[in-house]
């Protein structure tokens, strides 16, 4: 590894926020988001305004998709619009795995007359192209950003032979990572040399030692991880993106570090606490300061066996979002997301749907969001229940039986109507099957 270089000066400090993994646009439980994101961009200018901070970091990840809403890009622009009143001098975006690079481009004229800078892909042969100056008042350059968005196989892969095996491939992939950041570490001993602003690389990939989550481990599985060591210490600062928890990934230093997303991404990423980091560059000292992102709704995890149990539910989750909201010292309680879970074999999934919804009118509160999202019925006889082990038809036969009329149907009606579900069910599959 390089040697760090000595800086030729000292500088003012200057003050980044790190952030990531926005995922504006993002939907729960089938549900918008939109509120939530709203709160989250107000309280972040509210934080870029009162803390003073001179460059905003986003490391990927700023939508959910490649194509996002007509609403979900108005508080995407209007948060940019905005943060040109909070005193910050530069924003920089880098795209996600998420994100898409088209849509993203199409905003660059204004970006750049908003003092935003945009990376989106990059290739192998030109990595310094994400070379980010940062200029002070007299425009001279007093920081300098590697701005490196999501590293698509295309862009950096070392060259493999057509009939490469998968894990040459991978490796091959890998190895263009690691190059491509030696390249960078390689510029940035350059740029010490000629001033003695902070250094920074941003970046937004699976790097080993990172705590996995649900909504990553599903997106990246071990494929695109690399070591920490590929930044060798050419950086006063790496600010990573794509894991969603915060964390630390390298052993021995703190200044190599995912901020994690603003905002739970999923019910299993509403067990930890979710932040943005201050990062204080004065010379060679590094500060940071983490600053926990406060919760817009309230994400309750509850499990049901009995039909008691379920009936006390709503007061129970009414007494607790009271008692959230005194706490912190607001005037009404937050809206809720409910994961419930049941595993009683006495309602039928259509009665528990319904008894949700009535929740929401018992409860008072406004915006109740209520899905049930899991259901475990123990059937009768050790019959299976699981929806993946179960045909259409025996789906069919159930849902007939939860529907049944008084007196209930004969068994020659069932058999006859099963007959007829499976004929439609034929005839639906040959119509959507290709006609050649
Ligand atoms: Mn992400």
């Amino acid at each position: 590894m390089p040697a760090y270089p000595t800086p030729l000066c000292t500088t003012a400090r200057m003050r980044f926020l790190h952030t990531s993994d926005w995922h504006l646009g993002n939907r729960l439980m089938e549900h918008s988001r939109h509120e939530e994101f709203e709160a989250f961009l107000n309280w972040l200018l509210g934080v870029m305004q009162s803390r003073r901070v001179d460059v905003l970091l986003v490391s990927g990840d700023i939508f959910d998709n490649t194509t996002p809403s007509d609403s979900t890009q108005a508080l995407y622009c209007d948060f940019l619009s905005k943060a040109d009143t909070t005193g910050c001098r530069h924003i920089i975006l880098t795209a996600g795995n998420h994100d898409g690079c088209t849509q993203l481009e199409k905003a660059r004229p204004l970006l750049t007359r908003h003092h935003v800078s945009l990376s989106t892909r990059l290739s192998r042969e030109e990595p310094q192209a994400c070379r980010i100056p940062i200029p002070d008042d007299s425009g001279a350059e007093c920081a300098t950003v590697y701005a490196v968005p999501f590293l698509r196989i295309p862009d950096v892969a070392l060259p493999v032979a057509a009939d490469a095996a998968r894990e040459e491939r991978d490796t091959a992939y890998i190895r263009g990572i690691a190059q491509f950041y030696a390249a960078l570490a390689q510029d940035a001993c350059k740029t010490r040399q000629k001033h003695c602003g902070p250094i920074i690389a941003m970046g937004h990939l699976a790097v080993q030692g990172a705590t996995l989550t649900g909504s990553t481990r599903s997106c990246i599985g071990t494929l695109d991880t690399v070591g920490a060591s590929v930044f060798g210490d050419a950086f006063d600062y790496v600010a990573l993106g794509h894991i969603h928890r915060p964390c630390c990934p390298a052993t021995g230093t703190d200044r190599i570090r995912y901020s994690g997303s603003p905002l739970p991404m999923g019910m299993d990423e509403a067990g930890y606490p979710h932040e943005v980091l201050l990062i204080d560059i004065d010379g060679q000292d590094v500060r940071i300061t983490p600053i926990p992102v406060p919760r817009f709704v309230n994400f309750e995890s509850c499990t049901c066996s009995t039909p008691d149990e379920l009936h006390a539910l709503p007061a129970q989750l009414k007494a607790r979002a009271l008692e959230h909201a005194q706490q912190d010292g607001l005037e009404e309680a937050r809206p809720i997301w409910l994961h419930l879970s049941y595993s009683g074999t006495d309602m039928s999934l259509h009665a528990l749907n319904s008894f949700l919804e009535a929740i929401a009118a018992e409860t008072g509160i406004d915006h109740f969001r209520a899905r049930l999202t899991e259901h475990h019925p123990t059937s009768p006889a050790g019959e299976s229940s699981s929806l993946t082990q179960l045909t259409p038809e025996d789906i069919f036969l159930r849902r007939l039986a939860e529907v049944d009329g008084n007196p209930p149907r004969s068994e020659e009606e069932r058999r006859h109507l099963s007959k007829l579900f499976s004929h439609v069910l034929s005839e639906l599959s040959a119509l959507s099957s290709p006609q050649s």
